[in-house]
């Protein structure tokens, strides 16, 4: 059995990420919440992740605790006992995945100016031209994936990896009020009505 320590869910994007990854991989696990901001957060996070952050996985192997730690290595981790979580298609896979590293590693302009906040009430923010560019590559990396006619409303088919790596985004764009194409739009609606991520988000809209 998998243990997820996880960030507050109104604030951590990265735990999300990963959550979601394992909610559809189907596997069984416990979840586990370190609140941030609190005078023994870094502590807590210490005893189970040697990076200092969360989420971290972990998994009972006999007497001996293993942890995995990153949303990256935890969805990687995941994906080799699910691999469904992947596009089956080598090349589609690989951008995927192309995608997916883009995320973990940039936008980092986006991230800064529009914080992750899922109680954050929705209202636009003024963004400069290095957010708006951000937007512009998200945009585009959707449109391209949506408009291939794939089966199933995710970026390659069926809900995996990249599309939790994009809910996060998902809801930046709606709670900023980020102007989109239609196209971007409709798959923002369908990452947040996904009941995955309505139960993640009824959850983080009552924390303290
Ligand atoms: N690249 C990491 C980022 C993890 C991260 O930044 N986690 C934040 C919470 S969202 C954290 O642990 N912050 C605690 C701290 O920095 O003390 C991942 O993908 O998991």
């Amino acid at each position: 059995m998998f243990k997820l320590i996880i960030a507050d869910k109104r604030y951590s994007s990265w735990s999300l990420r990963a959550w979601l990854v394992l909610e559809a991989s189907g596997l069984p696990f416990e979840e586990e919440v370190i609140r941030l901001y609190k005078s023994d957060t870094a502590e807590r996070i210490r005893t189970v992740s040697p990076s200092g952050k969360i989420p971290c996985l972990l998994e009972q192997i006999g007497d001996r605790r293993h942890s995995v730690w990153d949303s990256l290595a935890i969805a990687e981790t995941i994906a080799e006992q699910q691999t469904d979580l992947w596009p089956g298609n080598r090349h589609d896979r690989a951008t995927a995945r192309a995608i997916v590293a883009e995320m973990h590693a940039g936008f980092l302009a986006l991230r800064e100016s529009c914080p992750f906040d899922l109680q954050r009430a929705p209202e636009p923010v003024d963004v400069d031209d290095t957010v708006k560019e951000d937007i512009a590559r998200l945009c585009s990396r959707i449109a391209d994936g949506r408009g291939t006619g794939r089966h199933g409303e995710g970026l390659f088919g069926a809900f995996g990896i990249v599309d939790a790596y994009m809910t996060p985004i998902a809801a930046r764009f709606r709670s900023y009020e980020i102007h989109v194409p239609p196209v971007v739009a409709r798959y923002r609606d369908y990452l947040l009505d996904r009941p995955a991520f309505r139960t993640w988000e009824a959850a983080a809209l009552i924390e303290r």
